[in-house]
């Protein structure tokens, strides 16, 4: 798996444009396509054309071949098999999957927009916050906590030592300067957390024996039950997906602009076990490709509450993320929080997207 990319940041997209001058493969040509870009306005003046300086403009994207589980085409090359089916908590929701990829299947509004909501307060509150591992524990250790609270008060973080012992600080008691990293930029630059064993990005791999945040028991709770029904659904005992027990979730903020480059999850003991992933918030271009980069992926729309579970050929294919279609600016230019008015995460999911994918991690035993 890859640590998504932030629109300002420095990470680079897994399998970007080619420095070796070998055409880019099919995965990366539907990343392009889906990508945010933005056209500069050629600046004229008296007439004349004073170069590439004026504002910076969205370039439309062309949806036309996002697939939407909503509408989905009859004849497409896709193939798309609809089934209606029971799973935990007396939710009958409708389950796709797609002939072109066994072993995938798109639940639709498996959680309604309250649960979404719920969900995405307590990520936000707790779950963000060491003894879990995030980008910024990495970078500031486990100083890094509270962050959504902070955020909200507008607070600035104190490398040193902040009020009360923590890390932040109220703004105005920040030395002024351009320097003053705050909660808020902090909160923006927020891009994954791992909940259960860490997961050390460099070097592929969980570690089982350092401190972290276990897996919480909804989220457990969520991603085996709905795996139990898809295995019912399968065949029971014989489905791959018998033996599923979720210990582990990566969980993924995306602001607009925001991608998560083409990738395997390939660190897990036993990747006959299937990943189950929910979006909340923002709807996404997800892309699922093949067992390569140079296979055309299918391109399909996500929404907050949709649930997929990527099991046997489809648990080993490409996929990623080129496109959060956000309505908004991203949170930093809005002034709210800035000025101590607190923040809503309603108002958070308008303008991001946060993705749990939930794996298990452990053997089977
Ligand atoms: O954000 C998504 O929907 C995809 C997440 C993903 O592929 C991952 O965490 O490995």
């Amino acid at each position: 798996m890859d640590a998504p990319a932030k629109a300002s940041g420095g990470y680079a997209i897994a399998g970007g444009a080619s420095s070796t001058g070998k055409a880019p493969s099919a995965f990366r040509e539907a990343e392009k396509k889906y990508q945010l870009h933005y056209d500069q306005e050629l600046k004229f003046s008296k007439g004349k054309l004073r170069g590439k300086r004026g504002r910076l403009r969205e370039r439309p994207t062309d949806l036309s071949e996002v697939l939407d589980f909503r509408s989905p085409p009859r004849d497409g090359d896709v193939g798309v098999v609809e089934v209606a089916m029971d799973f935990p908590g007396n939710r009958r929701r409708t389950v796709r999957s797609l002939a072109r990829h066994p072993g995938f299947y798109h639940v639709e509004s498996y959680l309604t927009c309250e649960e979404c909501e719920e969900l995405a307060r307590e990520i936000l509150e707790t779950h963000i916050d060491p003894p879990a591992s995030s980008n910024h524990t990495a970078r500031h250790g486990d100083r890094v906590s509270g962050l959504w609270a902070a955020a909200g008060r507008g607070d600035a973080y104190d490398p040193v030592s902040g009020r009360d012992g923590t890390c932040w600080s109220p703004l105005s008691l920040s030395p002024s300067g351009s320097g003053v990293l705050t909660a808020r930029t902090l909160l923006e630059r927020l891009r994954w957390v791992s909940l259960g064993p860490r997961y050390d990005w460099t070097r592929r791999k969980y570690l089982r024996d350092s401190p972290h945040r276990e897996l919480p028991r909804g989220l457990k709770a969520m991603a085996d039950g709905a795996v139990a029904s898809l295995c019912a659904e399968e065949g029971g005992a014989t489905s791959s997906m018998s033996t599923f027990g979720a210990d582990a979730a990566l969980v993924n903020f995306y602001g607009a602009g925001d991608t998560l480059g083409g990738h395997v999850d390939d660190a897990e003991a036993d990747l006959a076990q299937p990943l189950v992933s929910l979006s909340l918030g923002c709807d996404a271009v997800f892309l699922l490709g093949g067992r390569t980069r140079e296979e055309r992926p299918t391109a399909m729309l996500l929404r907050s509450g949709d649930l997929v579970v990527m099991s046997g050929d489809a648990r080993r294919c490409y996929h990623g993320l080129p496109r959060i279609l956000s309505s908004r600016e991203p949170m930093k230019s809005s002034r709210q929080g800035a000025q101590g008015g607190g923040l809503s995460v309603e108002g958070y999911l308008a303008g991001h997207r946060i993705n749990v994918s939930v794996r298990m991690v452990a053997e089977p035993s």
